[in-house]
């Protein structure tokens, strides 16, 4: 059975023109493209969307960077999407994140770091409904 995922093409990587590098390298590990738009979150919109880290320290950090440029939420597909992306695009931080993965290579902090990647399944999911109806999500390769 495939398994969907959400990633984001954060501010930092639309701002640098790195968007068809990254989507080459998505499109490259074998993820279908269901659907993808450009979007300027608010700081309502961010904060909604990372809401599970409203009491983390980094959090207003988080709302202001991902409110501060256009993004683009991207939904996905593939067997084991979930934890195939984010081995393509490594650990949070990228001083962390292994060689050649997406982080690792593009990313300049743990805050800026180019791309987001759902956690789970059952998060891919809902992550996909904050962002795109489901008319926008396209089968069908
Ligand atoms: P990931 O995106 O790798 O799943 P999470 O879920 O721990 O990482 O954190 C969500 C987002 O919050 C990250 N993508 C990152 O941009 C930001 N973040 C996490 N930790 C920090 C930190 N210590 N300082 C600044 N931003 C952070």
């Amino acid at each position: 059975m495939p398994e969907r995922t959400l990633a984001i093409l954060k501010p930092d990587c639309v701002k640098r023109n790195l968007m068809g590098k990254v989507l080459g390298r998505i499109e490259a590990a074998g993820f279908r493209i269901l659907s993808l738009k450009m979007v300027r979150l608010t700081r309502e919109t961010a904060g909604g969307f990372y809401a599970v880290h409203q009491e983390r320290p980094f959090f207003n950090d988080l709302v202001a960077f991902m409110s501060s440029g256009p993004c683009v939420p991207i939904a996905l597909e593939k067997e084991n999407a979930v934890a195939d992306f984010r081995a393509l695009i490594g650990a949070t931080d990228p001083r962390d994140a292994a060689p050649g993965t997406i982080r690792k290579d593009f990313a300049a902090s743990k805050g800026e770091n180019i791309v987001h990647g759902s956690d789970s399944p059952e998060n891919g999911g809902i992550e996909i409904a904050y962002f795109f109806a489901e008319k926008e999500v396209v089968e069908g390769r």
